[in-house]
């Protein structure tokens, strides 16, 4: 999978390049991430990436040229079979906010090309020309879009064979699923008073495995009821959800 990000601001996703499971990544060849400084596609000798809005307001809008000549640079170097294939996403406050399904989508593409959003935000010939995807990272509004494009490389990138330890890791994790994870423990046994659930130390497979199911179940009707809408859920699942007080569409 490989990621071509534009920025003004390159350096900053150096430590993804460097730190643990990413960089790993990377320096084994499953992923590739490459910056592309925007203003080295200005047309002006001072690499002007930004300018005064027509009609007059507060705030810088980044112009249209060096995006485009960047994304074309960038689209020169993609086969062209897979051009059509790799999503242009633009982030910013004003995209769809990014979810489980989204990053599936992007995983399942041959690579993603980035550009972080920044100052009051972009000409809007670049979402008529070039943008396919534009994406929020949640509804707060951040100083520049690097955080939020790191954000997507890093879970799209959970989703590419191997990088993350087995695919086991991903397809049981909380909201894959469809449900918040069961409570984790590790040893000690005890500690401060608090003792890990005997269940667990049982060696009862199937009682540890209805456990959990039912710990997911409440941690998610408790704290992320809207997920219940939407999970998978079994009949006894809905039983004992209806015995919490759960009061879904039971089919
Ligand atoms: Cl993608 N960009 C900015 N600037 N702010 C955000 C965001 C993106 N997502 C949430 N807030």
């Amino acid at each position: 999978m490989r990621f071509a990000v534009l920025t003004l601001f390159p350096d900053t996703f150096r430590f993804m390049a460097d730190y643990s499971v990413l960089g790993r990544a990377i320096r084994n060849g499953l992923i590739s991430l490459e910056t592309v400084d925007v203003r080295e596609f200005a047309t002006d000798r001072h690499g002007t990436a930004d300018d005064y809005q027509f009609g007059g307001g507060p705030g810088m809008v980044m112009k249209p040229d060096p995006v485009f000549a960047a994304v074309d640079a960038v689209r020169a170097d993609i086969p062209a079979a897979e051009r059509t294939a790799t999503p242009v996403a633009l982030t910013s406050p004003q995209g769809a906010i990014l979810n489980q399904d989204l990053v599936n989508e992007f995983a399942s593409a041959p690579g993603m090309i980035l550009v972080c959003g920044h100052y009051a935000g972009v000409d809007e010939r670049i979402r008529e020309g070039l943008i396919t995807h534009e994406v929020s990272i949640g509804d707060y509004v951040l100083t520049g879009g690097e955080l939020a494009a790191m954000v997507i490389i890093d879970a799209v990138s959970r989703f590419v064979p191997e990088v993350v330890g087995s695919a086991e890791n991903v397809e049981h994790d909380s909201i894959t699923s469809g449900l918040l994870q069961h409570p984790l423990y590790t040893r000690p046994p005890e500690f401060r008073g608090m003792a890990v659930p005997e269940v667990l130390r049982s060696g009862n497979h199937a009682d540890i495995e209805r456990w959990r199911r039912r710990q997911s179940l409440e941690r998610t009707l408790r704290l992320r009821p809207d997920l219940l809408d939407t999970a998978p859920l079994t009949n006894s699942d809905r039983v004992f959800l209806a015995s919490l007080g759960w009061s879904g569409t039971p089919d």
